[in-house]
């Protein structure tokens, strides 16, 4: 049996993947960049200065801004994002999500976080899902972001296991192939389009029972 769930946040246990969007939608508007959701699938999971780097990439806008400059976009992007997760309550919890983490508990199965966010210690208490976490992993603590495996190394070891004692849950491609590389095994929240036909999805949250994780397991 797995003995630790390994959370992504964004997108997993809550909608916050849409407020990111809307904060680089934003941000690109201000600097003459148009984003839509097929890029933003490339977003999704990374950290806020590799998201940043990547936009500027794909506006063509690469080495236009001074490191002061790139450094103030980024604090501006987070700023508008931040100001939009005041509103976050436990009635945004996914569905299922808090079944799931009092399975869990119940089950003794150790519960971390792996989220690429400075704010997910935040949105957590803003959920009341704080309590649920035996262990929040710190994304400045890592050397390298999604899709590298540190975070989800980190997270685990936290709790005091290795990432082939658990489960990986994840809603982005870059999240999905961090989770493979750690050697956890991977569930992803999403289509096989962007998350690839090789590991078990689920269209909905709802969906991640103790008992399909189990499944999924054997
Ligand atoms: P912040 P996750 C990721 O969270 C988001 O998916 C990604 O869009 C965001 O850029 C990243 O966190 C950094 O977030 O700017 O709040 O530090 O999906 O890994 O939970
Ligand atoms: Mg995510």
């Amino acid at each position: 049996m797995f003995k630790g769930v390994l959370f992504d946040l964004d997108g997993v246990i809550t909608d916050t993947a849409e407020y990111h969007y809307q904060a680089w939608k934003k941000l690109g508007s201000e600097i003459g960049i148009v984003i839509d959701r097929t890029f933003n699938e490339q977003l999704k999971g990374v950290s806020r200065e590799d998201s940043l780097t990547r936009m500027l990439e794909y506006g063509g806008k690469t080495g236009v801004f001074t490191s002061e400059e790139f450094a103030e976009l980024a604090a501006r992007k987070n700023k508008n994002y931040v100001e939009m997760i005041q509103k976050v309550s436990p009635n945004d919890v996914y569905p299922g999500i808090l079944e799931l983490l009092k399975d869990l508990k119940q089950a003794e199965i150790k519960i971390s976080l792996a989220s690429a966010s400075k704010n997910g210690p935040f949105l957590l208490k803003q959920m009341a899902l704080t309590d649920y976490f035996d262990g929040i992993a710190d994304p400045a603590k890592v050397k390298a972001g999604k899709p590298a495996p540190d975070i989800f190394i980190e997270a685990a070891e936290i709790v005091g296991l290795t990432p082939e004692q658990c489960i990986g849950i994840e809603d982005a491609q870059a999240g999905i192939a961090a989770i493979k590389a750690s050697g956890a095994l991977p569930i992803g929240v999403g289509q096989a389009e962007q998350l690839g036909e090789d590991i078990p999805l689920v269209a909905s949250t709802k969906e991640l029972t103790i008992g399909y994780l189990k499944d999924c397991w054997q």
